[in-house]
Order: structure tokens, then C-alpha cells, then sequence
């Protein structure tokens, strides 16, 4: 946690943007539209949220974040490296060959949890964090983000049905609900709605907030836990490749990589979105 004002932490996710496309671009490969989509909330969490940072990370009281749409890693990795866990220039070496920067998250990077990226694990993992938290009498929360594509996953729903009998309301889950997956818009490829009342229907209590407005992110993670005794499920509805206009609500975003000229056009939406932000 750190005590930064709002609108520090609306310009930090402009700033995270332009470094998660630098370093798709250099990588020549990664997960752009839903790392795009998530910048927001991993802004958030790590620097309003978490009781986490590089001197407390082996600490057993340390909050957990498990990122369970592994695939939008580079977000992942530009907010750890900015909060210090690891020197930002070794995300130079992004998917080489050797680097242990690899396309999914890996606990061979310092600040990450567990190895995700096969949809479905972060939300299992992450209740049975928090089942751990509960019988070792700690305090710390366990949060975990999901895709929207991601929930047709079983597990997620035995992991919820899981987290409400045990009433876990040291737990936190976050859908990144920007509608969109690898394939299709998620109503097509597996609809999930209405998604609230079947969360509701497994035990757990529902905000739903726009997830890439830093004031509701805030205004909902200071309210945790959202009742006693439950679990938390924040449905955050953002855009996929936001702040990047060519880029969102557009498929072909899901993993596509800016050729030189867009990259330029990329960046300088994001400048200009960072001057507006400062006249
Ligand atoms: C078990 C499993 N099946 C399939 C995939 C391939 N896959 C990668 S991303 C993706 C779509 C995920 O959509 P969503 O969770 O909505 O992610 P976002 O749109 O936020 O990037 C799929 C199906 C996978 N990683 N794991």
C-alpha cells in the first residue's frame, strides 16, 4: 500500500499502458487487449490494496494476489516491476529464449504467487490461500482475477461453491468482464450471464463496477469484505484494449502486436491521454 492520490494512480495506469505495449513489441508477442483491460485494476491492487511488497513477499502474513488469466502477464509483470520486485529492464527479455519472463506467469519471477495460465486455477488456488488463512488464524486477504472467457471453466464453480461453505470472507475475486475472449464475444463462445445472480446463487456477495474507473475500483476494494462470513466477487466491466482506440473492443487485439507505426499511434493516444490528465 502506498498513499498515492487518485489522480497519481489515473496517470500510473496510462504510464503502465505505454510499458505493456513496449514490451509486447519487444517480446513480439503477448496477450495485449485483456493486459490492456486489467491495467486499472492491477493498478489498484498493488499500489492501494495489497499488503505486499518486495522486503514482505516470503513474509507468511503478506495479502496474496493470484492471477488466474495468466495469459495477460505483461500487465502482470510491468505493475511487479514497478513496485520493485524485479528491475524493470529485465523485461527486455520477455519470451527469449532462457529468459524466465515467460509468456505466463511464473513464480521464478519474485512477486508471483503461483504459475497460472491454464484457465481455471487462480480461483481454486486462491480458496484454498484463503481456507489456509482461516485455520492458521491470519488476517491477510487473498484476491484473485479472473477473465470473463475464463469462467466457463468448471473449477471455478466448484472453487466457488467451495469458498462460500467455507465462508471465506478473507477472499476477493475480480472478473475482468470485458466481454470479449480468444474466439468471440463471451455471450457467443459460452454465455455467462447474468453473472451476478449466478454468483449470488453460490454464496457470494456482488459489486458490480466499472473496473477501469480507479474511484469505483477503490470505492469497492475499501469496502471489503462486502459482508461477514462471505466471499467478495467484484464484476469489474472494462473495455479490451482500453485507452488505445484502434485497439478496443476489437478481437483481433486478444494477442495481436502493434506493428511500428501503430506503436506510434499507441503511444501517443497514451501521452495525449497523460497531458489531459495533467492540464
Ligand atoms: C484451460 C485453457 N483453455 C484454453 C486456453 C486458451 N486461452 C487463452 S486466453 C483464452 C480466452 C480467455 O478469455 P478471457 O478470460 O475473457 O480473457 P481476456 O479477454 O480478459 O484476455 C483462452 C480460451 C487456456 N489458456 N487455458
Amino acid at each position: 500500500m502506498r498513499n498515492m492520490t487518485t489522480n497519481e494512480l489515473k496517470r500510473k495506469s496510462l504510464v503502465y499502458r505505454q510499458k505493456i505495449l513496449q514490451y509486447i513489441v519487444k517480446a513480439k508477442a503477448g496477450h495485449t487487449g485483456g493486459s490492456l483491460s486489467s491495467a486499472d485494476i492491477l493498478n489498484v491492487l498493488y499500489n492501494d490494496v495489497l499488503k505486499v511488497s518486495p522486503n514482505s513477499f516470503s513474509s507468511p502474513d503478506r495479502d496474496r494476489y493470484i492471477q488466474s488469466k495468466g495469459h495477460c502477464v505483461e500487465a502482470l509483470y510491468v505493475v511487479l516491476a514497478d513496485r520493485g520486485f524485479f528491475p524493470e529492464e529485465e523485461l527486455n527479455t520477455l519470451c527469449q529464449y532462457q529468459s524466465r519472463f515467460i509468456g505466463h506467469p511464473t513464480r521464478k519471477v519474485k512477486g508471483v504467487e503461483q504459475n497460472t495460465g491454464a484457465l481455471g486455477h487462480g480461483l481454486p488456488i486462491a480458496v484454498g490461500t484463503a481456507i489456509a488463512g482461516k485455520l492458521d488464524d491470519k488476517s491477510y486477504k487473498v484476491f484473485t482475477m479472473l477473465g470473463d472467457g475464463e469462467l466457463p471453466e468448471g473449477s471455478n464453480w466448484e472453487a466457488a461453491l467451495c469458498a462460500a461453505h467455507y465462508k471465506l470472507d478473507n477472499l476477493c475475486a475480480i472478473v475482468d468482464k470485458n466481454s470479449l475472449q480468444i474466439t468471440g464475444p463471451t455471450a457467443e463462445v459460452m454465455s455467462t450471464d447474468p453473472l451476478g445472480r449466478k454468483w449470488e446463487a453460490f454464496g457470494w456477495v456482488v459489486k458490480e463496477i466499472d473496473g477501469n474507473d480507479i474511484d469505483a475500483l477503490q470505492r469497492a476494494f475499501n469496502s471489503l469484505p462486502f459482508e461477514n462470513g462471505k466471499p467478495s466477487l467484484i464484476i469489474a466491466h472494462t473495455v479490451k484494449g482500453k485507452g488505445v482506440s484502434y485497439m478496443e473492443n476489437e478481437l483481433k487485439w486478444h494477442h495481436g502486436v502493434p506493428n511500428a507505426d501503430q506503436y506510434r499511434q499507441a503511444i501517443n493516444e497514451l501521452n495525449q491521454q497523460i497531458a489531459e490528465l495533467e492540464a
